[in-house]
């Protein structure tokens, strides 16, 4: 009954006292939220364990205790508040898993390499504890973050047992050494935390590059002077990617903008590490954002530790307003008014100015995103490789151009050397004017970080024109003997013999069309210039012909005469074509039926020709009309009026004249030739009409005088 009452009265001062207004502790324990009821409570001879203000930063409150000289092995503190008596330890249970027993505390210890030894419990059962030990090997008289394991207890204590409840945390210094051995010593301690170490809440700390893009960085930002909303968003030109965002206000000062920096238990922690500026180097680049262009960007870098140590350079954005433009800052030209940089110093923070110089009230608000906080000038991108000159004929198919990239990179393709807007699309050249066109081309690195641009001539070529050929057809007779085809080009350039009218081979030789079908047929011919550049093609047909079928020519009744005989030469060709008959080779003028008449006079090998309307011909078989032999003189007419022809048979080959001789009834010469007989019934026209009437004697004898035949005439006039 007792303890119920003052267990009811402790609640009741809980409720009314001011100095439980605040709320219990938490992890993280930071020793800094004045509306939190920190507490600690020292034992074995580390009872003077109390929240202090750190040695080493005035405004950031820690733990601090004393391990006395005549304190034991085990002394140390419990981090707890006391409420009636009661330590009070976190308001919930640390939140140990399966995969994360580590706790984390920045420690302070005047000697390294000391143990120190952590320990969780249930603060209402202290049988349910667990311990583990880590060792200070920080600077003797500096701060380092220690990581606890649970995981791994301190030999001889019992195992983490993550069904109990561990919400109380006790901290031993330079454990199993009693302040005999070591004298008194003082420690300090803070950020008591859940999870492994990390420069924030398990977070590693800022170092150059600065991206803002890794998750295990504990990335900061610090407005100051109007630019308080001061904050690490999303980029605001490509979703994946983390950018520092900075507004400065319409109230801004001309000097505000951010420190890129965490907070930690109230100490801007800046870099982990100086920055390595050096005789040789003393550049920095950062990717700049702005709403507007052609405003100054300060960068400032400082001792985190003594601000009167830092250096300030200025440069010019210079990029399209709303973009993006990678800005070197160069610390060896220091703004004017501002210390020069001193190698000797330690900078390891930085700050950035928006607008440097124009207040708020001036610019108006205006917010800036920056990223990619680097070291060092700004990396050169090289060029990318290209192909120049490029070379088309006019009017050829182009194909868009092309440049080599480093992998990762871009291209940016432009008409003009310097100025104007890069397009990402490769252009493609026009073919229709002959000429010269410049284009060129930069890389720009994943950073943004643009090459000088290369130059790419595109060269069109003139293109000839087709050849010359003949307009209309060339007309052949099938089978006919072709000649090869023409065409005219342009001196010095070569023609290609093609025959088809696009795509194949070209040909350097002119075609022999064949004639062995009947019907039309399409060569192709270009010319090339000296240049390569290749015309379009001309085409030449090539008609091939029928030609009329063979005529066959008969001699009727037969192929042999005799003085007054007729042999007809008849044939059975085909309508529709001309007819030329032919004695011996020489046309027969005017005889175009399709029969002749031969006398003796008209002996000789006949053939027929037959032309198509394409003047295509065919030539018949050849009949040999041949005089027979009679052993006979034929004088005709007989009678006669005085005019009349003697004939006798004579062999062709047979050159020797023979003599004609004619006598009147009285025995007299009346007539008397040499004739050479060509024919086999040669004609030998006799006039006797100034001779009188009357019966004559014919005589033909050969040169020699012999006597081949007589006969009789009749002259009556
Ligand atoms: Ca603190
Ligand atoms: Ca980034």
């Amino acid at each position: 009954m007792r303890k119920l009452i003052l267990l009811f009265f402790s609640l009741f001062l809980i409720s009314v006292s001011p100095s439980f207004a605040q709320t219990q502790m938490n992890l993280p324990v930071t020793f800094d939220d004045a509306t939190v009821n920190y507490g600690l409570v020292g034992f074995g001879g580390a009872e003077q364990a109390t929240v202090e203000t750190d040695p080493t930063q005035p405004t950031n409150k820690v733990g601090k205790v004393i391990k006395t000289s005549t304190a034991e092995l085990w002394a140390g503190a419990t981090i707890t508040a006391v409420v009636a008596n009661v330590q009070t330890g976190f308001a919930t249970n640390i939140p140990f898993t399966a995969s994360e027993q580590k706790m984390n505390i920045r420690v302070w210890s005047p000697h390294t390499n000391i143990p120190i030894r952590l320990k969780v419990e249930d603060k209402t059962d202290p049988t349910k504890s667990v311990e583990t030990e880590t060792m200070f090997t920080g600077t003797a008289g500096s701060w380092q973050t220690l990581e606890f394991n649970f995981a791994n207890q301190a030999t001889g204590t019992a195992a983490i047992n993550l069904s109990f409840s561990y919400n109380k945390a006790s901290i031993f210094f330079n454990f199993g050494t009693t302040g005999a051995v070591a004298g008194e010593r003082t420690y300090y301690f803070d950020d008591v935390k859940f999870g492994a170490a990390g420069g924030g809440g398990g977070l590693t700390q800022m170092n150059l590059p600065v991206t803002f893009d890794d998750a295990t960085v504990n990335y900061g930002l610090v407005g100051f002077g109007g630019a308080e909303q001061a904050t690490v968003e999303t980029d605001p030109t490509q979703p994946t990617n983390k950018v520092g965002k900075v507004i400065k206000t319409s109230t801004a000062e001309l000097w505000a903008g951010a420190t890129i920096t965490a907070v930690v238990a109230n100490v801007q922690t800046g870099f982990a590490t100086n920055i390595p500026f050096t005789a040789s180097e003393q550049k920095m680049n950062i990717r700049v954002w702005s709403p507007h262009t052609n405003i100054p960007i300060r960068l400032k870098v400082e001792d985190k530790t003594d601000p009167t140590k830092s250096v300030e350079t200025e440069t010019m954005f210079t990029g399209t307003a709303g973009s993006w433009q990678t800005l070197e800052f160069n610390f060896a030209n220091q703004a004017t008014g501002t210390a020069a940089i001193n190698l000797s110093f330690s900078y390891n923070k930085a700050s950035i100015f928006f607008n440097f110089g124009t207040t708020g009230a001036v610019a108006g608000e205006r917010t800036y995103y920056f990223d990619d906080v680097k070291f060092g000038a700004i990396p050169v991108t090289p060029p990318p490789v290209v192909t120049t000159p490029v070379t088309y004929c006019q009017f050829a198919l182009a194909s868009s151009l092309t440049a080599t990239t480093l992998p990762g990179n871009t291209l940016r393709w432009y008409t003009v050397p310097t100025g104007g807007t890069g397009s990402t699309t490769a252009p493609t050249p026009s073919t229709a004017t002959i000429g010269t066109t410049n284009y060129y081309v930069s890389q720009m690195s994943a950073a943004m970080i643009e090459s000088i641009r290369v130059l790419i001539a595109v060269t069109v070529n003139p293109t000839p024109a087709a050849p010359t050929v003949a307009s209309t057809p060339i007309n052949y007779c099938l089978n006919a003997t072709a000649q090869a085809l023409t065409a005219q080009g342009v001196s010095g350039n070569t023609l290609k013999w093609y025959t088809v009218s696009t795509g194949g081979t070209g040909n350097l030789s002119a075609p022999v069309p064949a004639t062995n079908l009947v019907g039309n047929r399409s060569y192709y011919v270009s010319q090339t210039n000296t240049l390569g550049c290749e015309s379009q093609r001309s085409e030449i047909v090539v008609s091939t012909k029928t030609i009329p079928a063979t005529p066959f020519i008969v001699a009727v009744p037969n192929n042999t005469l005799q003085p007054g005989e007729t042999v007809t030469i008849t044939t059975t060709a085909s309508a529709g074509n001309s007819i030329e008959w032919y004695r011996d080779g020489i046309l027969l003028t005017g005889q175009t039926s399709n029969s002749v008449v031969v006398d003796v006079d008209r002996l000789g090998t006949y053939s027929l020709k037959l032309t198509s309307i394409d003047g295509c011909t065919s030539t018949s078989n050849n009949v040999v009309v041949s005089g027979v032999e009679r052993k006979k003189l034929f004088i005709y007419p007989n009678p006669s009026s005085g005019q009349f022809q003697v004939r006798y048979y004579s062999d062709v080959n047979n050159l020797s004249p023979r003599r004609l001789a004619i006598y009147n009834a009285a025995g007299k010469l009346v007539y008397s030739s040499l004739n050479i007989m060509s024919g086999a019934y040669t004609p030998i026209n006799v006039d006797l009409r100034r001779n009188g009437n009357g019966v004559y004697i014919v005589h033909l004898m050969e040169n020699n005088g012999t006597v081949i035949d007589t006969e009789r005439v009749m002259i009556s006039h």
